[in-house]
């Protein structure tokens, strides 16, 4: 087993995968696929490989968002066909319950707390709340090798298309290893998704063009231009976070679909919904793109979002979607809040359809993509495990646990807070009076039966685990506010 999808560096900028190796790869893949209701894997190519990596972030799309993961209310047609012919993890986090920090740990694979990028950019501020938040930075770290910058010593051109939220210029895309920055500057949500968009890194367009198609356009292109060459493609929709503003002509058939009698829908926001349309025909139009350039047998395609999805109450839109059977969603320290869909495709390795619970999070993909493309960790620290063993269908990377680390206030629910995923048990510890909360996820996936005083032992292994943590990664900690008001605590400035 240990030989299958094995590469070998043959010069600089070549990753090769041997004859030898291509046939037991397929031989063993058959063997895995004998007797399994699973289509046929397709063959893998017959030169030498190097492998294209699309890496599709989508933001605050929610761990029940896609069809394939439950929902019946929007229409993901084809990212469902994705997760069919690849790999789909069902415990799959976001490294932060915010989009900033977790894509700074996508993008270095080190955990937020470590690189202290840990909040949204620029963040919240409740100046009279109990707790002062740390002096965090507000910037992708340069001095962190991004999966750009690896890549780069294999000779791999990179594009960045989409939101950045990493920092203001200076701190975007071509100044973390990208050639090519399209949309992508300080903001974390676009203007508006209809021309003209007013993002100064996108041109306007003649006429009327959805900036959805248009990101889809733009991935289209540079996969053209590169299609001779290696490529690594961050593409990152604005889409799905606010402003809620869909295309016109996919509206009105949600809008009847919830008015429908198919019962009490569990997501119901027409706007929405027609947003996660757009999306999914953009994500069907590019991987026709790679069918029709005869590429796709040799383009890793990774798909997955930033956090949990949105479901504040008192958004102008309404309730935009329901992370249930999850408790909470984007902002707070629930599993809404992080748990995200997480899906790869990797042609002649992952086993059509199939499912994994191993749990995973956003720090893994820097390793897994490293070690896809043959490159090696020039020395960095990396906190995030390569799940390539998991994708060739041989077992789950060794981990103790996963761990996250939020010491600020959020409308979304959450206060400073630490947590720890160890097995079926999470604890989530609260800075402002260090109580815990203990969940056993294997029964009680929506966090309602707090465990922490009936199971003292289990509390106690995983408080002591997140400190260990904390002090490892030196994570930034909160401090008494000696401005402490009860009356304003809830009150921010931006
Ligand atoms: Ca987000």
């Amino acid at each position: 087993m240990i030989v299958a999808g094995v590469y070998a560096i043959n010069s600089p900028g070549k990753v090769m995968r041997t004859n030898l190796q291509r046939l037991l790869a397929v031989a063993i893949g058959g063997i895995l696929t004998a007797g399994c209701d699973v289509p046929a894997q397709p063959d893998v190519p017959s030169a030498e490989v190097p492998w294209n990596i699309v890496l599709v972030v989508v933001d605050d799309l929610g761990w029940t968002d896609l069809g394939v993961m439950g929902s019946k209310f929007y229409e993901t047609p084809n990212v469902d066909r994705l997760a069919e012919a690849g790999i789909r993890f069902t415990n799959a986090y976001a490294a932060t319950t915010v989009c900033s920090p977790t894509r700074a740990s996508i993008l270095t694979g080190q955990y937020p707390a470590r690189l202290r990028v840990t909040d949204w950019i620029d963040g919240h501020v409740r100046p009279w709340a109990k707790l002062q938040i740390p002096d965090w930075t507000h910037q992708l770290p340069h001095d962190a090798l991004t999966i750009p910058e690896a890549l780069g010593a294999a000779n791999y051109v990179s594009a960045s298309l989409g939101k950045w939220h990493l920092g203001n210029e200076g701190s975007w895309p071509e100044a973390h290893g990208f050639a090519l920055n399209v949309a992508g500057d300080h903001r974390g949500q676009p203007p508006s998704y209809h021309a003209p968009y007013e993002i100064p890194t996108l041109g306007e367009p003649d006429g009327e063009q959805y900036l959805t198609e248009r990101l889809t356009d733009e991935g289209i292109a540079f996969i053209e231009d590169n299609r001779d060459h290696p490529f690594f493609l961050y593409l990152s929709y604005y889409a799905v976070h606010t402003p809620i503003e869909p295309e016109a002509d996919k509206l009105s058939k949600y809008e009847v679909k919830r008015e429908s009698g198919e019962g009490e829908w569990v997501h119901r926001n027409p706007g929405y919904a027609a947003m996660i349309e757009s999306l999914d025909d953009g994500i069907g139009r590019l991987l026709q793109r790679l069918d029709t350039l005869a590429i796709a047998d040799r383009t890793v395609v990774i798909f997955t979002s930033d956090n949990g999805g949105l479901v504040l109450p008192s958004s102008p839109w309404g309730r935009v979607t329901s992370n249930r059977p999850l408790r909470s969603g984007k902002g707070s320290a629930y599993e809404g809040g992080v748990r995200v869909p997480f899906i790869v495709r990797w042609p002649g390795t992952t086993i059509a359809g199939s499912v994994d619970d191993t749990p995973v999070i956003s720090a893994d993909i820097y390793p897994t993509i490293l070690e896809i493309a043959g490159v090696q960790n020039p020395g960095e620290i990396i906190d995030g495990l390569s799940l390539t063993s998991t994708l060739r269908s041989e077992g789950s990377p060794d981990r103790d646990a996963l761990y996250w680390h939020y010491p600020h206030y959020h409308p979304g629910g959450a206060s400073p807070y630490g947590a720890v995923r160890a097995g079926r048990y999470k604890l989530i510890e609260y800075y402002e009076d260090m109580r815990v909360e203990l969940y056993n996820l294997d029964v009680d996936i929506g966090e309602v039966e707090d465990l922490a005083e009936r199971l003292p032992e289990q509390t106690a292994r995983l408080r002591s685990m997140l400190h260990a943590w904390r002090n490892e990664v030196d994570a930034q900690m909160p401090a008494e506010n000696p401005n402490y008001d009860p009356k304003r605590a809830l009150s921010f400035t931006r």
